[in-house]
Formats: C-alpha cells, structure tokens, sequence
C-alpha cells in the first residue's frame, strides 16, 4: 500500500506513534509518505520506502496567524495525486482531518477517490476539541472520515461522550517497539553519573504541560526524598517547566532534580531508572507510561482516562486519584523501599508492556487500511 502520514512532527505522542507506526509498516514493504511542516523527531535514518513532504509555512505579512490548514490541504492534494497515494492516515484531529477532508473534496472534482483515516489521541477530543471553537469541525470530520480509531477504550467513551457520533469507533491500542537494551554494564556505568549506587532514581517524561501535572511530580519526589535518598530526572520541555525549576530550588531539592530537557531516545535514560512518575490530569492512554514499563519501569501514576487499561494497580506499579500526592508518594516509598518487591514490579512490568509491543498492534492497521481502500473502489 502507499500510505500518507499526517502528524505533529515534534515529540508529543501523536507524532511518536505516527511516526513510529509509518517506520514499522515500511519495514513491511508499504510505501509511506510522512507529510508534515518538519521533519519528525522519530523519523531516523534512510529507508527505501520512507518519503518525507515538508509542507512549507508561508510568511506572508498580512498573517497574523499563518493558514497552516489550507497549506496541508494543498500539499495533500499535490502528494496524494502524483505519488499515486492508496490512503491517508492523519494523527490527532486538529486540524489534520480538516485538512484531509479538504484534500479529498478537492481530488473528487479531479476524478481522484482517496479516503483517510483519523487517530484520535487525546487532547484533540479531550480538551481542545471539545472547546465550542473547535468542536463543530471535530465532530463534522470525525464523522465524515472513512474510518476513525482511537487509541483507548476510554478516548472511545469520551468521544461518543462529548460528541455527537454517527458513526463505528476502532479501538486501536498505542504499542511499543521492544528496543533491544543497553548491556547491563552499559547501563550501570550511565548511572553512576546522576546518582550514587544508594540512591534511587526517580523519572518523569513529559511536554511539562498543565495536564502532566508536573508540580504533583515534584512535590511526590519531596516527599519520596523525606523518606529515602532518592534523584529526580524530568525529561521534556514545555510551558510549566519554569515553574518545576522554582518549585525544586523552594524545597531545597534543586541539586537532587536533573532537568534532561528534551531528549530523542527515552530509552538510555529509562534503562537506569527505578520509578516512573505520571500523575497526569487526564491521560487517553499514557504511552510514557508504556515506555517506561517496557524498560522495566514500575509507574506510579493517576488513575484517569486510559492509564488503567495501560498500568495495572498492584502489578506493574500503582494508581491514585488524580492530586493524591500523599497516596502517590506512599506507593512510591513503598516500592522503592521494598527491593525484593520492586523486583518482582519491575519484571511484572515489562510482562504487562508486552501486552502491546508492535508486533501485535500492526496488522490491526494494516487491516483497517485494507478495508477503508477495498471499499472506497
Ligand atoms: O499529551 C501528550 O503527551 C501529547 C499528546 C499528543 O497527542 O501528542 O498525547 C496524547 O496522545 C498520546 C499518544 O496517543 C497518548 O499516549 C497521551 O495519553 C495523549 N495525551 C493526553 O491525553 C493528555
């Protein structure tokens, strides 16, 4: 098949999964087509079926807010017609099925039938396209779109929930690429530059937005830290990030915190820790979380949205209610101070993570893509 991907090309999780899904089906022999105003910070090295169309972002003086939509669109149409595309796949709605609508529309009048899937992540339903100045075009283009997924059960209920839908949602989980890991002397080596052998390590991976929660974050580690020597290492960049650094220097926990900032490969920086924290207020379905546990990670985190279908209490870490510190950070000390339980935790992790490796999730979109072009002929 030959597949255009449309996705936020930065390092939120639509555009991991995207890209990551675009990579695993080349591999396969499909044609893909990453269509996008970047290049994706997953993409890698040169494949044979990988092709990247950058949409160029004009600079025209009389926008104040460039037409990024209409760019797509437009660049859409010119991709889908001269590499002879068989489909779209377009990640998060806002506003990529927009754009992928306007694309089909134009392309019919040019006697060219190209369908598109949309992928439901999260906020584009959760949060931002619930907001009343996007929600009549996210519930028009959901219902609209040849096929729509998303990746939980949850995200499922919460958009028949807040969106009048007409039409069947496919459950598709995100997954994981079981990397193969770092040598355990490699990975020892690597820690003993954040941490000395006593100390735990403490991790959390995020876009540092309001929704992660990221002050929860700090105040568990305080809290963690009372009871036992522990390091925090927050990966990511984003609008709350500032906020975290003050925060730490007020508690006196400035020299215990890494701030990493953004990383590409989470994977070395996993390997050697003990804990993941993700207290999120809502979460479609946490694929740090998943990141985490398939590196042998035990996750504490809330119990919201998809994060239950992902971490499972008791087994491959614990959840609380959303802003239950005190809770969190009891799990925490409990697991950390436990080294035969953590153990067991950190094995039961990686068991549960396997439950979505790649291999699993794949032919379930190849599946779904054969269905959308067999009946769009
Ligand atoms: O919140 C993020 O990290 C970014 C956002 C995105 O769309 O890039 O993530 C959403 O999609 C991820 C991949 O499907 C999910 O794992 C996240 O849970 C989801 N974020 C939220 O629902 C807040």
């Amino acid at each position: 098949m030959k597949i255009g991907m449309v996705l936020y090309p930065t390092f939120g999780g639509s555009g991991v999964v995207g890209t990551e899904l675009g990579k695993a089906l080349a591999k396969k022999g499909h044609q893909v087509h990453f269509i996008t105003y970047s290049q994706p910070v997953r993409l890698g090295s040169f494949h044979e079926n990988i092709f990247y169309h950058e949409v160029s972002v004009s600079n025209y003086p009389l926008f104040d807010y460039q037409p990024y939509e209409t760019e797509l669109a437009s660049k859409l149409v010119d991709v889908v017609k001269h590499e002879n595309l068989d489909l779209l796949h377009v990640h998060y709605a806002i506003p990529h099925a927009s754009a992928a609508f306007m694309a089909q529309q134009i392309l019919k009048t040019q006697g060219i039938n190209i369908p598109f899937i949309t992928t439901l992540h999260g906020t584009d339903i959760t949060l931002v396209g619930r907001d009343p100045s996007f929600e009549p075009v996210i519930r028009f283009c959901i219902n609209v779109s040849n096929a729509v997924t998303t990746v939980s059960e949850s995200l499922k209920e919460d958009t028949i929930k807040h969106f009048d839908i007409k039409r069947p949602i496919h459950v598709i989980s995100n997954f994981i690429q079981i990397e193969n890991t770092d040598s355990a002397d490699a990975i020892h080596e690597l820690r003993t530059k954040y941490a000395k052998e006593e100390q735990k390590i403490v991790c959390h991976i995020s876009n540092f937005r309001p929704v992660k929660r990221v002050e929860d974050v700090i105040l568990i580690f305080s809290e963690i830290q009372r009871n036992l020597d522990a390091k925090l290492i927050l990966v990511g960049d984003g609008p709350d990030r500032q906020m975290a650094e003050k925060l730490s220097r007020k508690l006196g926990l400035i020299d215990q915190v890494i701030f990493f900032g953004k990383v590409r490969d989470t994977n070395h920086i996993l390997e050697f820790s003990d804990l993941f924290l993700l207290p999120s207020e809502t979460e479609s379905f946490g694929l740090a979380a998943l990141e985490a546990m398939a590196a042998g990670v035990p996750v504490i985190s809330s119990n919201t949205g998809g994060i239950p279908e992902v971490n499972i209490d008791g087994y491959s870490g614990y959840l609380s209610d959303v802003g239950d510190i005190e809770s969190m950070a009891r799990n925490a000390v409990d697991l950390l101070s436990n080294a035969k339980k953590l153990a067991l935790f950190r094995v039961q992790a990686k068991e549960r993570a396997a439950l979505f490796s790649l291999d699993r999730i794949l032919p379930q979109y190849e599946h779904l893509y054969q269905e959308v072009i067999k009946k769009n002929h």
